[in-house]
């Protein structure tokens, strides 16, 4: 990490505005007012700690959730400078609490990387708090200032007494304004997702984090990663079957920049296995870095399996997809102004890095396959077998395209369609089991609703490669049905129905065959999902009568609501044992039809990383763990997770 040696007292800070702007329009400083808003002014605290270990002056930081609502970050590093700068006539702390912008960062020499997306200064966290305090413990003294309702100077900065021997450090503590969050709980899930990965991303950082508020009973956690990214796909890789046990890694720094690569390969066939960094921001959406790297992985694997003669002269070279089935890597840079582009500011745009991944990977890659020829010969023969299968699937969907000209319609048999004509009003339901089929073919509306039963478990897409999927009977009948291809070929307007329904049992096993299929929407029919045309059915829990006439429940929560309105109610409800146990008109009215039914939406809130190892980390990705979102609903039941 780069270090600077040289002493930046306040005179090294450069200053931009007042605080005004942030309460007036805080979306512009931190996202939103929302949760993630919130988590923001944790990660701006955090950051400036994190950026203090980077430049190497700080080991440790602890975050601590307090009993009164307040959030506490401490680092030992240098601590903010308490002398007066002359042009501003102010002390290093009040520029960096009370000034936009205000910090070493933006004054050229103070740090050389900082976190852009997050680097917007304390201040701004001081402007969004209804009380803060900051301590600092430098030149052997504690000092210790004090703000209230948006960044006010309620104390100004004192010396309170010795600090602790030989410690240095910087103290935040802030109370978040509940005039402007719509919530000022934080969660400790959250923050600690991300303080793992920032230990990951920081090597040897000491990141603690302890929750004392009330009920919220949890035992302190300590992060440090002596291997940082190496650990990082390790732990990625944990809950999977590695092609090797080693992990590789390179690093390479020149003008300023700096590039560090650690992978591994697993034996499964998803390719989606790159994470990628900028200064610590993950850039979920790609960008330069990850483009050298993927450039320089194709050429170099392309080259070692000529050389040891993997490949044959008439071979075609291996493609980039083939080779990154499997693959776990961590791509960590870290740059001066780096660009975060693209809707959600996720994708790193400068040019410069790309060249130097590039470079770092054709040598250092180029020559850890040298050094490894037992694991290079396991990657090459791998990614063989991936353009074989990628071959394969191409002549099986050739196959399914014919079949589909050939047989007419080509509609599968056990299709029982509706006869609309208008696509918009056109509802297919997907039904596990043939007698559940059985009833939602009587049930349904003819014109506007078609039933496809499918039977047993299809196929893991997440594991299964295309090709073996294709074979799949079932797979195959759904794809025939919507109609509109699969994988790279998927068309979403030559789809034949507006709405896809998912209709499973309750049970563990609908629940499966539920996470089956949105795999398989997410993986293979991505646009339908991210247009919002799947939807999950809810059939009803529970049924019980009130005065004969049947009432249907469709989960515990709603049992419970009927209880406290209904005191008097026998207890005992009958509990629907599964789609199979409803009559034709039951399926009707409960599940499905419109105005009567409850359908629920699935929405992709991120179509990137839907990898649920590694979104269990990271902080704003987390909602991509739960890659399927459902509107109206926290039931995430169906998620399987
Ligand atoms: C400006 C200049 C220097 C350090 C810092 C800011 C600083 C800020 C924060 C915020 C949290 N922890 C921090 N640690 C340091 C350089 C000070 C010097 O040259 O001694």
């Amino acid at each position: 990490m780069a270090q600077s040696n040289g002493s930046y007292g306040a005179n090294s800070m450069q200053v931009l505005e007042g605080l005004d702007p942030v309460r007036k329009r805080p979306g512009m400083y931190i996202g939103s007012t929302g949760a993630s808003g919130l988590h923001h002014c944790v990660w701006e605290v955090v950051d400036n700690s994190v950026d203090e270990a980077m430049a190497g002056h700080a080991t440790r930081i602890d975050i601590t959730l307090l009993a009164d609502g307040g959030c506490r970050v401490t680092d030992d590093g240098r601590g903010i400078p308490t002398d007066v700068n002359k042009q501003q006539k102010m002390t290093g702390v009040e520029i960096a609490l009370t000034k936009l912008h205000g910090g070493g960062k933006f004054g050229g020499e103070g740090y050389k990387v900082s976190g852009g997306l997050h680097g917007v200064g304390v201040s701004v966290v001081n402007a969004l708090s209804r009380k803060l305090v900051v301590e600092v413990d430098r030149d052997g003294k504690h000092h210790v200032m004090e703000f209230a309702d948006g960044g006010k100077v309620t104390s100004k900065l004192k010396v309170t007494g010795d600090a602790p021997r030989g410690r240095t450090g910087t103290t935040v503590t802030f109370w978040p304004d509940g005039s402007i969050f719509e919530t000022t709980e934080f969660s400790a899930r959250t923050i600690l997702e991300r303080l793992q990965m920032m230990a990951f991303l920081n090597k040897g950082l000491e990141i603690r984090f302890k929750d004392e508020r009330p009920d919220h009973k949890a035992e302190p956690v300590t992060y440090r990663y002596a291997g940082g990214i190496v650990d990082f796909v390790k732990h990625l890789n944990t809950s999977k079957e590695s092609l090797f046990s080693k992990v590789g890694s390179y690093e390479l720094a020149e003008d300023d920049q700096e590039v560090e690569v650690a992978f591994q390969w697993n034996t499964g066939y998803n390719a989606d296995g790159i994470h990628s960094f900028a200064n610590g921001i993950n850039t979920t959406e790609g960008g330069t870095h990850e483009e050298g790297f993927k450039a320089a992985l194709t050429t170099v694997v392309n080259k070692h399996a000529r050389a040891k003669n993997l490949l044959k002269e008439k071979d075609p070279n291996l493609q980039g997809e083939d080779i990154r089935e499997g693959i776990t890597a961590i791509i960590s840079v870290r740059l001066r102004d780096p660009q975060f582009e693209g809707q959600t500011k996720a994708k790193l745009g400068n040019t410069s890095i790309k060249t130097l991944v590039q470079k770092a990977t054709n040598d250092k890659l180029g020559e850890w396959f040298e050094q490894n020829p037992t694991e290079a010969n396991k990657i090459v023969k791998k990614a063989i077998a991936g353009a074989q299968a990628r071959m394969a699937a191409k002549k099986a969907r050739d196959v399914i395209r014919s079949k589909t000209l050939l047989d007419g319609a080509g509609m599968p048999d056990k299709l029982k369609d509706c006869s609309s004509k208008n696509r918009d009003e056109r509802e297919l339901f997907i039904v596990e089991g043939d007698s559940a089929g059985g009833s939602a073919v009587t049930a349904r509306d003819p014109l506007r609703q078609a039933i496809l039963p499918i039977r047993g478990k299809i196929l893991n897409v997440e594991r299964a490669r295309l090709d073996k999927m294709l074979k799949n009977l079932e797979v195959q009948a759904l794809i025939s049905a919507i109609g509109a291809g699969v994988g790279e070929e998927f068309d979403l307007e030559k789809r034949r129905y507006d709405k896809v329904c998912i209709l499973a049992d309750a049970d563990v096993d609908g629940l499966h065959i539920r996470t089956l299929l949105l795999t398989f929407f997410f993986r293979q029919m991505r646009p339908l999902v991210e247009h919002g045309h799947v939807y999950i059915c809810q059939p009803p829990l529970y049924s019980t009568e009130v005065a004969k006439a049947k009432v249907y429940l469709k989960d515990d929560h709603a049992k419970d609501l009927f209880l406290r309105d209904n005191p008097n109610h026998k207890k005992d409800f009958g509990r629907l044992k599964g789609l199979g146990e409803m009559d034709a008109e039951e399926l009707r009215i409960t599940t499905m039809e419109d105005g009567l039914r409850t359908l629920l939406q699935v929405t992709v809130e991120q179509a990137a990383l839907a990898d649920e190892v590694v979104s269990t980390l990271m902080g704003d990705v987390v909602e991509v763990r739960k890659a399927f979102i459902v509107n109206n609903a926290k039931d995430t039941r169906f998620l399987d997770i």
